[in-house]
């Protein structure tokens, strides 16, 4: 039987909470509306925010050392899938799990469908999986999966990413997120344009697969698994391979997977003037593919995407439209509180980003105003908008607290008694 959070313990938490939030919430309208903002339109922005859980999110990751399995951690999809709506039923901004696969794979598809339904799931993005070899697999992904030198590996690779649109499609997703690590560890191991070209020539066989309403995204990462070159290293590598595939391939941006102090957000213009955002994978890094918690550490730099992002929204820019998702890796937190804590910051910076004096930032651009156009950023960026945050989540019927609430309602030691230690949550080393 599927645990929830009881709908009267969040009301109960709420309740003891509510005449605070009331009144810093009136606190924070009477200050914005000394700029002209309407508190409430900016809430009803937030509620209207959506963010993707990860469904191998929902499981303890780890590192290449080790692993330390979490207690009552989901064993399979349905238990990710019951983990991912307590998320949503607390947070209200995460309706939408991105399925990975064969780690999610399933017999029966419709039932699948069916159990999200009831958990008033739906299905974000499908991603496909060919940089490990499955059991009993023919033919290896060792050296490489789409770009592989051999014919019947890659044939094998682009079948997968057929199959995902067929699961996907029963699934009621429009996107086939693709990433791949194929690559080299040494120099001259690769031939770097044929390796590319043999990438493009399979990734042009499964987006001839792709329904007229899908999207393809593709998604970039500098090295790991391949320590010398990869072959969609970077942001050029993969709009080029956009570009050459056509209108519904895009590229995704996970931000982990760029070298140390690239200007990200930038790269999030360039994408998004070119019809070429297609999505996001939201998580912090300090030193490479760190996968840590959204926001932890670099709040600003996720305030500064969003910035880009809520600028193309209100000029309306064509082909703006692009996917949010979380994609980390909880290796010594509980996952359902970080991926609650992470949308709340992916979700706070959006809500900064509204509050941009975007006609004073231009003035001030124009006239070369360097300082006066940081400082309009930044009082954007230092404004706390935990009261409307509270409110939008309280407005859909989450907690006011999520943490405390989740807490409050041991929900962990509970689906402990159901789900003995496994070991492993099929997702290995996320
Ligand atoms: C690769 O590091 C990545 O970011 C891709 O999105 C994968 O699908 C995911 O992590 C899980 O390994
Ligand atoms: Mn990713």
């Amino acid at each position: 039987m599927t645990i929830r959070i009881d709908k009267a313990l969040i009301a109960e938490q709420n309740d003891k909470l509510l005449s605070d939030l009331q009144e810093d919430y009136q606190a924070l309208g009477n200050k914005l509306a000394r700029s002209d903002i309407n508190i409430d339109e900016i809430t009803a922005k937030a509620e209207q925010f959506e963010i993707a859980v990860p469904s191998w999110g929902t499981g303890t990751g780890g590192t290449r050392f080790a692993r330390f399995p979490g207690v009552g951690e989901p064993r399979n999809i349905f238990e990710k899938l019951e983990d991912s709506a307590v998320i949503n039923d607390l947070s209200q901004c995460t309706g939408r799990v991105s399925p990975h696969f064969p780690w999610d794979k399933v017999d029966d598809f419709t039932e699948l469908k069916q159990f999200s339904d009831e958990l008033g799931l739906r299905w974000d993005s499908i991603n496909s999986n060919t940089f490990q070899d499955q059991p009993g697999q023919e033919h290896s992904f060792k050296y490489g999966s789409l770009s592989n030198t051999s014919a019947a590996s890659r044939e094998l690779a682009i079948q997968h990413n057929l199959d995902c649109i067929e699961w996907g499609k029963t699934l009621g997703s429009k996107t086939l997120t693709v990433w791949v690590g194929d690559g080299s560890n040494h120099p001259g191991q690769q031939h770097f344009q044929h390796a590319f070209e043999r990438y493009l020539d399979s990734m042009k066989k499964i987006y001839a697969g792709l329904p007229a309403d899908w999207e393809m995204h593709i998604e970039h990462k500098m090295f790991e698994p391949a320590f010398y070159s990869t072959v969609i290293q970077d942001w050029g590598s993969n709009i080029l391979a956009a570009m050459e595939l056509g209108e519904q391939a895009k590229s995704l941006v996970d931000l982990g997977h760029h070298a140390p102090n690239v200007n990200i957000e930038m790269i999030v213009s360039r994408l998004i003037q070119f019809k070429k955002l297609g999505g996001f994978h939201f998580n912090d890094s300090k030193y490479g593919d760190d996968d840590l918690d959204s926001g932890s550490l670099h709040p600003y730099q996720q305030f500064l995407i969003f910035n880009e992002l809520v600028d193309a929204e209100y000029r309306n820019q064509e082909g703006f439209n692009p996917n949010y998702m979380l994609d980390q890796s909880h290796n010594v937190t509980d996952p359902i509180e970080s991926l609650i804590n992470s949308a709340a910051s992916v979700q706070r910076s959006y809500v900064g980003a509204l509050l941009v004096d975007r006609s004073k930032l231009t003035e001030y651009q124009n006239s070369n105003d360097a300082l006066m156009a940081s400082n309009t950023l930044k009082a954007a960026f230092n404004t706390d908008v935990s009261p409307i945050l509270a409110m939008a989540r309280y407005k859909k019927g989450g907690a006011i607290d999520p943490i405390a609430t989740y807490r409050s309602a041991g929900y962990r030691s509970a689906v402990a008694v159901k789900r003995p230690n496994s070991g492993g949550n099929g997702s290995g080393i996320v």
